[in-house]
């Protein structure tokens, strides 16, 4: 898969990209991630890339051109007025008015063998970028960020993480349950007893059968309790 991110931040990208389980998925050649500066696409030599807005008011809007000519320069073809009919392109934007992720999303933007990520600042983008550069308008909840880098970034460790190879089957285990709509069941590890606090008999019973029960009770328990939502949601699927 390749991921291209555009940004007029292109150093807030690189230390969380070039860590850990991302790091890992792009030395194996699972997943090719290549960062953009906005700014290098603004036709102008003071790398301005927006306006104050048509009708006035207050704040400054991203002006369409440098996000045409960056998008158009990463993928080797025109969005406008030459677009391929049906080409789908994935080019996903980040702003709270678009649809809050949960795990299913994620796992739907696997298919696509390219993403182009455009992370900017909410407040003005052109209308015509979003009408006719971007394919999907993502959010990561209800509340408000300064911008998009954050939110392409968690964007980014969410579907890294379930590309096939990236994580180890252990590891992925647990990632199932999550789509269960189950939260994790407890965990416990040496000593026995610390400060007087035991290990639950059954763990330590060696009855893997009599675990596995537990484990699944537990996880429903600690689900009820904390996020009784995804308890709703597992009953309207089955
Ligand atoms: Cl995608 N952008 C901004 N600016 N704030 C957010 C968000 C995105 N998702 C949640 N809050």
């Amino acid at each position: 898969m390749i991921i291209d991110i555009i940004t007029i931040f292109p150093n807030m990208f690189k230390p969380v990209l070039g860590e850990s389980i991302i790091k890992r998925a792009q030395n194996k050649g699972l997943v090719k991630i290549n960062i953009y500066d906005l700014r290098d696409y603004s036709g102008n030599i003071h790398k301005k890339i927006d306006s104050p807005a048509f009708g006035g008011g207050p704040g400054m809007v991203l002006r369409p051109e440098p996000v045409f000519k960056a998008i158009e320069s990463i993928l080797g073809e025109s969005l406008y007025p030459h677009k391929k009919k049906n080409s789908k392109k994935n080019i996903v934007f980040f702003t709270p008015q678009g649809k809050i992720l949960v795990q299913k999303d994620i796992k739907r933007f696997l298919k696509y063998q390219r993403l182009v990520l455009l992370a900017a600042r909410y407040e003005g983008i052109d209308e015509r970028i979003r009408k006719y550069a971007i394919d999907e308008e993502v959010s990561i909840g209800d509340y408000v960020l300064s911008g998009g880098e954050l939110p392409a970034m968690v964007f980014v460790d969410a579907l890294v993480r379930i590309i096939p190879g990236v994580v180890s089957s252990r590891e992925s285990v647990l990632r199932e349950s999550f789509e269960n709509n189950l939260l994790d069941y407890p965990h416990y590890t040496k000593p026995r007893e610390f400060r007087g606090l035991k290990v639950p008999d059954v763990l330590l019973s060696g009855d893997h059968k009599k675990i596995k029960e537990w484990r699944k009770i537990r996880a429903y328990e600690i689900t009820k309790l904390k996020r009784p939502d995804l308890i709703e949601k597992k009953r309207k699927q089955t």
